[in-house]
C-alpha cells in the first residue's frame, strides 16, 4: 500500500506516527506526487488533499479514516486504548487536536500573506485555537500519554497538532497557545521524548526547514520541470 503524505502536513505526520508506533511502517511506501503541487491531486483523490492511502480496493483520504482504517487491519495493534471510556477519550483528544487545533491553524496560515491578512479572520481563527487548547487542558491526561494508559491515535494526532502551535502561531503575532497551559505544556515536553514522536517531531522540522530555505521551493520547480519534459 502506499501513503501519500508530506513531511510537514500534520495530518500526514498523524498517520505515519501510528505506523511508527504499530511498527507496520515497511508494508507502505511513502510518495508526494507532483500532482500535489500542481494542484491537481483532486483527479486521483476528489478531496484533493493529504494524506490518502492506495490500497489494492481504492483510495481511502482523511487522515482520521486512514487511522481508523489501519487499526481495522492491524486489529492486535490497533492504538485506541482498551475500555469504552479509555477509547472515548482517545476519541475526544483526537478530535481536539483536529478540528479545533490543526484545523483552525491551518486555517490562518492564509494570514501569513501579508496582502490576504485581515484583523478580523485571524483573531476569529486565533480565538478558536486557544479556546481548544483551554479544553484540551481539561481533558488532558495529568501524566503519561495523552489519553489512555498506552500511546494511543490521540498522541498520534496531538504531536503534530502541538509542533504545528509551537512553530506556526508565534509568526502570526499571537502567543504560542501551549505556554498559557500546565497540564498540555508538561505533555508536550515529555511526549518528546517518545521515539515514535520525535521521528515526526524531526521529520516536520526537515520539512519546516525545506520551506522555509527555498529548498522545498526549489524540489517543487525541479519535479514541475520534470513532469513537463515527460509530457
Ligand atoms: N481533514 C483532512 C485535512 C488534510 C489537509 O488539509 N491536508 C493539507 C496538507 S497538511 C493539504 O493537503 N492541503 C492542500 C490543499 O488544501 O489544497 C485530513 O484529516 O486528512
Amino acid at each position: 500500500m502506499k501513503l501519500y503524505t508530506g513531511d510537514l502536513s500534520p495530518y500526514s505526520a498523524k498517520v505515519r506516527m501510528q505506523m511508527y508506533a504499530m511498527g507496520v511502517r515497511d508494508d507502505f511506501s511513502f510518495d508526494l506526487p507532483t500532482s500535489f503541487f500542481l494542484g491537481k491531486l483532486s483527479e486521483f483523490s476528489p478531496i484533493g488533499r493529504i494524506p490518502v492511502l492506495e490500497t489494492d480496493e481504492g483510495i481511502i483520504p482523511e487522515s482520521e479514516v486512514i487511522a481508523e482504517y489501519l487499526d481495522d487491519i492491524y486489529p492486535d495493534r490497533a492504538l485506541l486504548g482498551k475500555t469504552p471510556f479509555e477509547r472515548a477519550n482517545v476519541r475526544l483528544v483526537s478530535r481536539i487536536a483536529d478540528i479545533y487545533l490543526l484545523n483552525n491553524i491551518f486555517l490562518s496560515l492564509g494570514q501569513l500573506d501579508p496582502k490576504r491578512k485581515s484583523e478580523g479572520v485571524l483573531e476569529l481563527l486565533m480565538g478558536q485555537v486557544k479556546r481548544g487548547m483551554a479544553a484540551l487542558e481539561k481533558h488532558i491526561n495529568d501524566d503519561g500519554f495523552a489519553a489512555s494508559a498506552e500511546l494511543s491515535r490521540a498522541d498520534c494526532t496531538l504531536v503534530p497538532a502541538l509542533f504545528l502551535c509551537e512553530h506556526t502561531v508565534p509568526r502570526l503575532g499571537t502567543d504560542n497557545p501551549i505556554e498559557s497551559t500546565q497540564k498540555v505544556a508538561a505533555y508536550w515536553k515529555r511526549i518528546q521524548q517518545n521515539e515514535h514522536a520525535a521521528k515526526v517531531i524531526d521529520e516536520m522540522m526537515q520539512g519546516l526547514q525545506a520551506r522555509l530555505d527555498g529548498t522545498e521551493r526549489k524540489m517543487v520547480e525541479e519535479a514541475i520541470a520534470r513532469s513537463k519534459a515527460n509530457d
